[in-house]
């Protein structure tokens, strides 16, 4: 098998974290520190066009102007929202299932000897929290590398955090395929040069997936066959023999 790790991206992808977590944590960080904003359904898919929970808001404040809103330090208020963010989500985390084969496919990975890696633009006690309460207490110990939030300088669709996680798992990208939802999460992977398989959700269906190698619209179970959106994958869930696949295409 040609195949030596699967990298995963983290939000949308292993679970809906941005619509049902991050989105509702932001809003409760905004009621507790008095301000009238609630980011809406549909207003957040627009902002998701910005990766980074701190980038996100930074944005929203410098191109929305909220009314009646000023501060001498927007770089210490964004990080003091964040940061109360971050707690109110930890809160949600517990509520938020894996999406369909995720679990599957990590435990096929992991007994077949193939090594895990996370390559996320969430920062890391967020991925922590969410590994730990939501896959298994221990899971943070079968990636090899979680790469995470601000430890490369800029977020996808830069390849760095990809570069980042290659570099630690000592691998090359003709090894490795990458899991991704979002455009921006497959540039980042592409220019990184791996081979990428797109599971889409409701906030990044209507994306460009061009890149990718095969795009779904989850990876799958047995009883809960995959779509198949564009493509070529044999059966109905994807399984290790298909990223084996993929890693192969050229
Ligand atoms: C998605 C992101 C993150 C989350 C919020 O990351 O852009 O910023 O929306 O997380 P990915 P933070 O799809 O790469 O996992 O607030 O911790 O940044």
């Amino acid at each position: 098998m040609g195949l030596k790790a699967l990298i995963f991206d983290v939000d949308g992808t292993l679970a809906e974290t941005e619509r049902d977590g991050h989105r509702v944590a932001f809003n409760r960080a905004f009621q507790a520190a008095g301000l009238p904003w609630q980011w809406s359904v549909a207003e957040y898919g627009r902002l998701l066009a910005i990766s980074g929970g701190k980038e996100r808001l930074r944005h929203y404040i410098e191109t929305v102007r909220p009314s009646g809103f000023e501060t001498s330090d927007l770089d210490g208020f964004v990080k003091d929202i964040h940061r109360a963010k971050g707690q109110f989500y930890l809160d949600l985390i517990g509520s938020i299932p894996l999406r369909p084969g995720v679990r599957r496919l990590i435990n096929e990975a992991r007994a077949a000897g193939v090594r895990l890696a996370i390559a996320t633009t969430s920062s890391l006690p967020s991925t922590l929290a969410l590994l730990t309460t939501v896959l298994d207490p221990d899971s943070p110990s079968w990636f090899d590398i979680i790469a995470a939030g601000d430890v490369v300088p800029y977020k996808k669709p830069s390849p760095g955090i990809y570069y980042h996680a290659l570099t630690h798992l000592d691998l090359s990208a003709r090894e490795c395929i990458a899991i991704e939802d979002t455009h921006h999460g497959l540039v980042a992977s592409t220019r990184a040069g791996l081979r990428t398989l797109v599971t889409v959700n409701d906030y990044t269906i209507d994306q460009d997936f061009r890149l990718a190698k095969a795009v779904v619209n989850n990876l799958g179970e047995p009883e809960q066959p995959f779509e198949l959106l564009a493509g070529e994958l044999t059966g109905q869930w994807f399984k290790l023999a298909d990223a084996d696949a993929l890693c192969d295409m050229r």
